[in-house]
């Protein structure tokens, strides 16, 4: 057996992230804890790192380097920098359910998030065993929607096919059942949810630290701490209307191609929001954050 000198250059994958230390697994399973070389190293869930083997401080290594992210969903920090939430991923699952009260406008920001960084969006509505949630506003504009219940184990199939082969990320409000439903999922996964009922009020963010896990049937699935809000990081007015896909296809018909679809005459957004063709809710949704977007200030996120 031959021992790897202690600067041999490793390569891992983030699977978990704590604050200064972050669980990183190599191509065989193996996880190991690591510190980070350097404060400005910051790496997420999914990233792929280099790092060293190093045992002095009660770890097993030190990560290096962050390789180059394909692609990086992020929010604005309170002092409006941007953080990353997690990388590499190929798909936005967007949970949410009949309690905690839905904030559409949350699942419209996800969505936009998703449409700017081009991965697919997942539409879960779970809790389905205890009220059934109105979807089809994004079913007509094509969003694929899964009704299911962590509860309800025969529900989850259609989830289940959806995650496969991709590398996830759930995200929603906190206790809508993001860690139930993984815990549904994987057979032996037993990670921490909510034991008290919500009540009717907000959930408690029971899951504190965003952590990746395998599906047997093939693909990765994050699961992320909860939110009470989330916005992307801003972008400008012609980007931000292609978050929303069905206001970037009328679009093509407004009479001003820099049309920002509030007041212009002869726009066909607001024509269609009129004619039902385009959701009075999602042109609202529109509406707010691109006032959201306009009116950043220090406290944007
Ligand atoms: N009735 C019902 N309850 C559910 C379902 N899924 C989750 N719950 C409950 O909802 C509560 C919150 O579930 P969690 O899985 O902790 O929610 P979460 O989204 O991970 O919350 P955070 O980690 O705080 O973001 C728990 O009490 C779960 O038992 C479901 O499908 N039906
Ligand atoms: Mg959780
Ligand atoms: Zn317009």
């Amino acid at each position: 057996m031959s021992t790897a000198p202690d600067d041999t250059v490793l390569t891992g994958r983030v699977v978990a992230a704590y604050g200064r230390q972050v669980e990183i697994e190599d191509e065989q399973q193996q996880r190991f804890r690591c510190m980070m070389r350097g404060r400005k190293l910051r790496p997420v869930c999914a990233d792929e790192v280099q790092w060293q083997r190093n045992e002095d401080d009660g770890v097993d290594g030190v990560v290096t380097r962050i390789l180059p992210r394909r692609t990086a969903l992020e929010r604005p920090d309170r002092r409006g920098r941007v953080d990353t939430l997690a990388s590499n991923i190929t798909q936005l699952v967007i949970v949410f359910a009949p309690r905690p009260e839905v904030d559409y406008g949350i699942v419209d920001r996800y969505l936009v998030a998703g449409e700017l960084i081009g991965v697919a969006a997942l539409l879960v509505a779970n809790k389905r065993d205890l009220d059934r949630l109105d979807t089809k506003v994004y079913e007509d504009i094509g969003y694929p929607v899964v009704s299911v219940s962590a509860k309800q184990p025969e529900s989850l199939g259609p989830l289940a096919e959806h995650l496969n082969g991709h590398t996830s990320i759930l995200v929603g409000q906190s206790g809508v059942g993001k860690s139930s439903l993984l815990n549904a999922l994987i057979p032996g996964l037993d990670v921490r949810t909510q034991t008290v009922s919500a009540g009717s009020g907000e959930g408690r963010h029971t899951t504190t630290a965003s952590m990746l896990h395998h599906l047997e049937q093939g693909g990765d699935v994050i699961d992320s701490p909860g939110v009470r809000d989330y916005a992307p990081p801003p972008v400008d007015e012609a980007q931000l209307a292609h978050g929303y896909r069905e206001i970037a296809d009328a679009a093509a018909d407004c009479r001003f191609h820099n049309c920002r679809h509030l007041s212009e005459p002869n726009c066909a957004v607001k024509n269609g929001v009129d004619e039902g063709r385009i959701s009075r809710e999602r042109y609202a949704s529109y509406r707010h954050l691109l006032q959201r977007m306009a009116s950043l200030g220090n406290d944007y996120s």
